[in-house]
């Protein structure tokens, strides 16, 4: 029954392939989504300059430490999407007539909620797809929605993003949400790739919803990324304390501080964790170490800011149309709602 249910979003090829971890949460069999991090961590570690991918700074604590930086005065993102969504989803959804909302990342904030109650407001019983590597986030948004929204059909899908958008029926009219400026964090190798694919996954009735962070004046910038109370350099730093667990490697966070600046000509907030004394890296599963030289800075994410309309006329070349373009009264923040070209 509830396999059916299921497979009424999944595309025929996909079906098979999924099965359900616990009530209403789906995985796609023969992969764990958390097993690709170790292998990751290793490759860009000996790149020049290393660097990290963004996911994995995400652990338990990771994620509280974001949520904590959402609260935070100088971090003007979260509360200015949330706002804009508050005083739009009404328009958001009018723009989207779907039967299916599927957001990249676990939805359970006051931003789903907004559009999620706007879309049973319009067209009434719908489904909500949200898709994330963190089976506990999807845990916690679906407790969140059946509790507030028991009319809204809820399939919380455990994979990488590229996978669950991939399943899902492109005759199934859907729209997908990409929020929090996420996208900021996709270099310019990861980018083309993002966008290339999940519009090919994009049916003729489908929409994407996309929050960005916009360029502003490098000072607001850079308090955004450098809070006074080092909020995002715990943030930071605490990745190594993961990579620490999954690894039994040695990064000592007592040899290293935060850097963080506005990288103008690349228009990115690039984050850095520096040695302050030389230190030797060892990763003993894996029988491997290297020299981390004082001063030597370790990229560990960027947050890339957008020029809104030059955005919007690059998804064009994805195949994603313009159809409407939200901003706040500072125009700190977009969200643009874009349709598959048919
Ligand atoms: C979750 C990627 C949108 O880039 O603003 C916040 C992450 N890093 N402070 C961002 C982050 C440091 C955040 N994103």
């Amino acid at each position: 029954m509830k396999q059916e249910t299921l497979a009424n979003i999944l595309a025929a090829d996909a079906r098979e392939r999924w099965r359900e971890l616990e009530p209403n949460i789906w995985s796609a069999t023969g992969d764990d989504p958390e097993s690709i991090p170790t292998q990751s961590i290793l490759t860009t570690l000996w790149d020049q300059p290393r660097w990290l991918e963004a996911y994995h700074l995400y652990d338990q604590r990771g994620s509280e430490l974001f949520e904590q930086i959402c609260e935070l005065p100088e971090y003007y993102l979260t509360r200015t999407e949330n706002a804009i969504l508050e005083a739009r989803a009404r328009d958001m959804i009018a723009g989207a007539p779907v039967r299916c909302i599927a957001e990249l990342g676990a939805g359970y904030s006051t931003k789903t909620i907004h559009l999620l109650t706007e879309q049973l407001r319009q067209r009434g019983p719908s489904i909500f797809a949200p898709i994330d590597v963190s089976a506990a986030g999807l845990r916690v948004s679906r407790d969140a929605i059946r509790a507030a929204l028991p009319e809204i059909a809820f399939h919380g899908l455990h994979a990488r993003y590229e996978e669950g958008f991939g399943a899902i029926d492109k005759n199934l009219p859907t729209l997908f949400v990409f929020l929090g400026s996420t996208i900021g964090n996709f270099n310019h190798t990861d980018f083309p790739r993002f966008f290339r694919a999940l519009s090919a996954a994009m049916g003729p009735d489908d929409f994407l919803l996309l929050g960005a962070d916009r360029v502003k004046p490098a000072n607001i910038l850079e308090a955004a990324y450098d809070d006074s109370r080092g909020v995002t350099a715990e943030f930071i730093l605490n990745v190594f304390d993961n990579i620490n667990r999954l690894l039994q490697s040695n990064f000592a966070r007592a040899k290293m501080r935060y850097h963080s600046w506005f990288n103008p000509e690349w228009q990115q907030i690039e984050m850095y964790a520096v040695a302050t004394e030389p230190q030797i890296i060892r990763f003993p599963t894996l029988d491997s170490a290297f020299q981390w030289q004082k001063d030597e800075k370790i990229l560990v994410e960027i947050s890339r800011k957008f020029d809104a309309e030059r955005l919007q006329e690059q998804m064009r070349f994805f195949g994603l149309m313009p159809v409407d373009h939200f901003t706040d009264a500072k125009q700190w923040y977009s969200v643009l709602l874009l349709r598959k070209r048919s």
